[in-house]
């Protein structure tokens, strides 16, 4: 902690744009934003010229020690937040689980013996519903009301394990309508994939590359489809498409908005960049690297220009990086012969940032857009602005300093998750986040880490700003 100080010389890029600001900094907020050279003069400095000033990313998905397929995500909340602050992220909000006949508040308290004490930046909880009782229903209240949840993820996908049919969607919509909360869904019939993914494995398609076949993108829209009928059932509760990777799926929540539905989207770095072909194009057993659910779509088809359009006409309206990393070694490989045991997921926590400003340096969003979609809109959308994702007076001081002429080349060599691979393994990106502040302590001072294990609090939400 620096006390208060001013940052000064920068460019303060918020969601409507960019201008030259000086940003004081008093304790654990912002103080003032001044125009250049207006602030306080007899006060310690932090020099920012040539840099942007953004608010600290916040990545609203995010699974730390996610139980999957007989072994958990590699990332603790330990390595996973830290990594997380060298990329540039300030808040995560991290996915607690009621496993199946648990009751919900015992998922949440082991949420947070997971996480309390061992975060480096702040992070909230969404609550992953596996089984929606009469009992949970009540839960949702009591989390909304209580414990600073007004979230809840369902899954049309992995029946027997997360699982929800469709009359316990329908409920857990009702109850969202009635007590203000989003209900986030991973949208994939997994009873029809199944059927897939079975008849793949007794003709002998047992590589990575089947996980990808056996998910087609028709099961992704049809579920985003029903998703958003079920909702409008439930009297339009507000409902957030979690990972959308697919043009026919964001075809379906496109139509919804222009009907002036409140249906949101978000997606991830991985469905923006990777594609099908470079798992197919993986030796041996490596494609199970790239395997996640949404699975990477066929750069054949016009997924990735869709997306970055959907970016950009706020039809997604959040990236968010659904960060589920697995080493190679004893956890992917665990779908040796068998696809359909790789666990799913890919870890990008640290990387979001960078990569979505190689989108601003391609010309595909503008740098406000870049700023709204991993910062503002994801505060905004889960009922944590303005104390996070904006810069401006009494907000919390989480902010970046950005250099856009530095580079950031991706490796598993150098990065702080721990995953023994990366997605992007030596891809070279513009920009390179520089310092990273959080509730007014440098983290990350010029590229070398600062923070510490324990800094990171529990951040209580409210409903979604997004709620009509
Ligand atoms: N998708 C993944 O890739 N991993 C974990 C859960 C999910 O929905
Ligand atoms: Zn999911
Ligand atoms: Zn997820």
């Amino acid at each position: 902690t620096k006390g208060s100080f001013l940052i000064k010389g920068g460019t303060v890029v918020g969601p409507t744009g960019a201008s030259p600001a000086d940003v004081l900094v008093d304790g654990e907020t912002i103080a003032a934003v001044f125009a250049p050279g207006r602030g306080p003069a007899d006060i310690e400095t932090i020099d920012a010229t040539g840099r942007y000033v953004i608010p600290g990313a916040v990545d609203a998905h995010t699974h730390m020690e996610l139980p999957f397929g007989g072994t958990h995500a590699s990332d603790t909340f330990d390595t996973g937040t830290r990594a997380a602050a060298f990329g540039g992220v300030t808040t995560i909000i991290d996915f607690a689980v009621q496993r199946y006949g648990e009751v919900v508040q015992d998922g949440l308290a082991a949420w947070h013996a997971k996480a309390e004490g061992n975060c480096h930046i702040d992070y909230g909880f969404h609550m992953i519903l596996g089984g929606v009782t009469d009992d949970a229903l009540k839960a949702m209240d009591q989390l909304v009301t209580d414990e600073g949840i007004s979230s809840f993820k369902l899954f049309m996908a992995y029946p027997g394990v997360f699982y929800s049919d469709d009359g316990q969607i329908l409920r857990a919509m009702q109850k969202a309508r009635d007590n203000g909360a989003m209900i986030m869904m991973h949208a994939e019939n997994g009873p029809a994939i199944d059927v897939l993914v079975k008849q793949a494995l007794e003709r002998g398609e047992t590589d990575p590359i089947h996980h990808g076949l056996t998910r087609p993108q028709e099961l992704e829209a049809e579920a985003t489809s029903r998703a958003i009928w079920l909702a409008g059932v439930a009297a339009d509760c507000p409902l957030y498409i979690v990972h959308l990777s697919a043009s026919k799926a964001l075809e379906q929540v496109a139509a919804a908005r222009d009907q002036g539905r409140n249906v949101f989207a978000e997606t991830c770095p991985q469905y923006l960049y990777l594609t099908l072909e470079d798992q197919l194009g993986a030796p041996g057993f490596e494609g199970a690297k790239w395997v996640c659910s949404t699975p990477l779509r066929s750069k054949h088809e016009s997924h990735r220009a869709d997306l970055w359009r959907g970016l950009r006409t706020n039809d997604l309206a959040v990236v968010s990086t659904d960060h589920c990393p697995f080493c190679m070694k004893d956890q992917k490989e665990l779908g040796l012969g068998d696809f359909s045991k790789i666990p799913n997921g890919i870890g990008s926590v640290e990387h979001r940032v960078d990569l979505l400003y190689q989108g601003v340096v391609d010309g595909k969003l503008s740098l406000a857009r870049w700023v709204e979609t991993i910062a503002t809109t994801p505060a905004r959308m889960f009922g944590m602005y303005p104390r996070k994702g904006v810069i401006a007076p009494g907000s919390d001081a989480d902010i970046v300093l950005y250099d856009p002429n530095g580079r950031t080349r991706i490796s598993a060599a150098t990065h702080h998750m721990n995953m023994d691979h990366s997605a992007w393994e030596g891809w070279e990106i513009d920009g390179k986040v520089d310092t990273v502040i959080s509730r007014g302590t440098f983290v990350v001072q010029d590229g070398a880490y600062q923070g510490r294990k324990g800094h990171g609090r529990y951040v209580r939400r409210g409903l979604s700003d997004y709620l009509v």
